[in-house]
């Protein structure tokens, strides 16, 4: 039976994404990035699912686009297919939260999936890299864009001309990833985080993650303006009121992600 380059399955209200190249360390194939952009719009338009996780192996969450693939193409080939726009920009539409979970190798493309991703959990054996440079390619999936932003000039510029690799523990410190967990407890870590975040109310969450992604592409008094706008949305939510309703009456909310 032929290999799928991604699994998909559900836990609660978290879907989860494997990506299911391990030969080949998860290198990102055109059928690897299609079947991962149709399992993340499938997630996004369940009403059952609240949080999405994407994972990897033990060794690798991806060590980037796969070079086999792209070693004999030509100008007219990523053209015409539209390269990385076609697939590789669908993580942009996603609206519910997408967690990382990330152990091994996040190189290349890899690294920049990550970055696409809302929260990334490393476990201790992750390795993050930037390593185009070194095929004399340059980091095209937003490598260039997502990472200044994320740790600064200085850091992004080092990792993107030098091909430095980081580890767990220093791309903690330089605010790439958002927490880094023991290797073995990657997954379990990731699926409890991703069933608090999905308990929670959906349009809030959808809410907040506009918000937050907005903060990237606007000045600061265009961004609040676009907060209170979600802020006083919030009132309209039967959620909100049921969760302030909630706390003053010192019982658990029940949320019915409207
Ligand atoms: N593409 C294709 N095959 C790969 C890739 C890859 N990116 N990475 C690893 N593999 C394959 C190897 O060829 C090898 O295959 P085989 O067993 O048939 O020889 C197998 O996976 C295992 O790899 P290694 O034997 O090399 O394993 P090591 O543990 O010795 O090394 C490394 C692990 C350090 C991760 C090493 O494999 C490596 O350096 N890989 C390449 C990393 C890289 O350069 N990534 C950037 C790729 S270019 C890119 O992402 C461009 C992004 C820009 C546009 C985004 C969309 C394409």
């Amino acid at each position: 039976m032929k290999e799928q380059p991604v699994l998909v399955d559900t836990r609660g209200r978290v879907g989860v994404i494997t990506l299911n190249r391990p030969q080949q360390l998860n290198a990102l194939n055109d059928a690897l990035m299609d079947a991962l952009g149709d399992a993340l719009l499938r997630f996004d338009s369940d009403e059952a699912i609240g949080a999405i996780v994407i994972t990897g192996s033990t060794k690798a969450f991806a060590a980037g686009a796969d070079i086999a693939a792209m070693a004999d193409w030509r100008y007219m080939d990523v053209y015409q297919s539209d390269f990385i726009t076609r697939n590789w920009e669908t993580i942009r539409r996603v609206r519910k939260p997408v967690i990382a979970a990330v152990a091994g190798f996040a190189m290349g493309g890899g690294c920049e999936l990550a970055l696409a991703c809302d929260i990334i959990i490393a476990a201790e054996s992750a390795k993050f890299a930037l390593p185009e440079i070194k095929l004399a390619m340059v980091p095209g999936a937003g490598g260039t864009q997502r990472l200044p932003r994320a740790i600064g000039k200085a850091k992004a510029m080092d990792m993107c001309l030098s091909a430095r690799m980081l580890d767990a523990l220093e791309a903690d410190r330089y605010g790439l990833i958002s927490r880094v967990v023991p290797h073995e407890r990657l997954l379990d870590e990731t699926l409890a985080l991703a069933g608090k975040i999905a308990g929670y109310s959906l349009p809030a969450l959808m809410a907040i993650k506009e918000s937050v992604n907005r903060s990237w592409e606007s000045s600061l008094s265009e961004g609040i303006g676009f907060e209170r706008r979600q802020l006083h949305a919030r009132f309209a939510s039967e959620d909100a009121h049921e969760g302030m309703k909630a706390f003053l009456s010192k019982r658990t909310p029940v949320f019915e992600h409207r």
